[in-house]
C-alpha cells in the first residue's frame, strides 16, 4: 500500500523535468539548477544511451543531482535503477512496462516512496494501479526525439479515456511536449506534464521552464 499524499503529488507532478547526461546542452548540474529556478516541480534522473555513465561516475552524478533537488525541496526520482534508488534513499522510482512490477518494488523501497509507471493503454493503466503505482506517465502524446523505443503517438486520447472512466490516479502526459502544445494535455485531465528536450535542450533552460509554468497555469484557468 502506498502512503504517498496524492494531493501533494499532483502539485509536484505539475512540471516534471526528466534528464540524463545525454539530454543536456550544459552540464547536468547546471541544467537541473536552471530548470528548478524556472519552476520545475519534480525531477527524474534518467541516464540512458550509449554514453550513459556507470559505476562510481553514475553514483557521483546522481548524488550531486539529488543534493540540488533536496536544497530546493524538489522530489528526486530515479528511472529504472531500483538499486541506485535504495542506495541513495531517493524519493522514488519511475519504471516502464519491461521492469519489475510496482508491487515488488514497493516492498524493496519501503513505505513513503513515490512509484511512477509508464502506461500506454488502458490495460497497462489498470495493471499499474492494481500493482500500487502512485502516478502514471502516459505517452507518447506527441512525436518525441528522446526515446528510441517509444510506442505509437497517441495524442491526448488515453488521458481523456482514463478520466472519462472516473480513474482518478495522479498522471502526467509525456512525449514531445512543448509550452505551445501543453494546453490540450492539461485540458484532457493530466495533473502535469513531463519534459526532457524542451527544457534540457533549450539554450536557456530557466526561460524554457518558466514558459511551461505559464502555459500550465493558463491551461488550468482556460481549459
Ligand atoms: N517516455 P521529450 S516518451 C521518457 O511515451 C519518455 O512513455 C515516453 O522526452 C513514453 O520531452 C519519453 O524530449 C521521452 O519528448 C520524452
Amino acid at each position: 500500500m502506498s502512503v504517498v499524499d496524492s494531493h501533494k503529488l499532483r502539485e509536484q507532478l505539475s512540471l516534471y523535468f526528466i534528464m540524463g547526461t545525454a539530454n543536456c546542452r550544459k552540464s547536468p548540474e547546471e541544467t537541473l539548477k536552471a530548470a528548478i529556478k524556472g519552476g520545475a516541480t519534480m525531477f527524474q534522473f534518467r541516464e540512458k544511451g550509449p554514453s550513459a555513465l556507470h559505476g562510481q561516475a553514475l553514483l557521483e552524478l546522481a548524488k550531486s543531482l539529488q543534493c540540488l533537488c533536496r536544497a530546493e525541496g524538489v522530489p528526486f526520482i530515479i528511472n529504472d535503477d531500483i538499486e541506485l534508488a535504495i542506495q541513495l534513499d531517493a524519493d522514488g522510482v519511475h519504471i516502464g512496462q519491461e521492469d519489475e512490477p510496482a508491487a515488488s518494488i514497493r516492498q524493496r523501497l519501503g513505505s513513503g516512496k513515490i512509484i511512477g509507471v509508464s502506461a500506454h493503454n488502458l490495460a497497462e493503466v489498470q495493471q499499474a494501479i492494481s500493482d500500487g503505482a502512485d502516478y502514471l506517465g502516459i505517452g507518447p502524446v506527441y512525436p518525441t526525439p528522446s526515446k528510441d523505443d517509444a510506442r505509437a503517438v497517441q495524442g491526448t486520447r488515453l488521458i481523456t479515456e482514463i478520466r472519462e472512466k472516473g480513474i482518478d490516479i495522479p498522471l502526467v502526459g509525456i512525449g514531445g511536449i512543448t509550452a505551445a502544445n501543453t494546453a490540450p494535455v492539461i485540458a484532457a485531465g493530466a495533473d502535469g506534464i513531463s519534459v526532457i528536450s524542451a527544457i534540457a535542450g533549450a539554450a536557456d533552460a530557466t526561460a524554457a521552464a518558466r514558459e511551461f509554468v505559464q502555459a500550465i497555469e493558463r491551461a488550468h484557468i482556460r481549459p
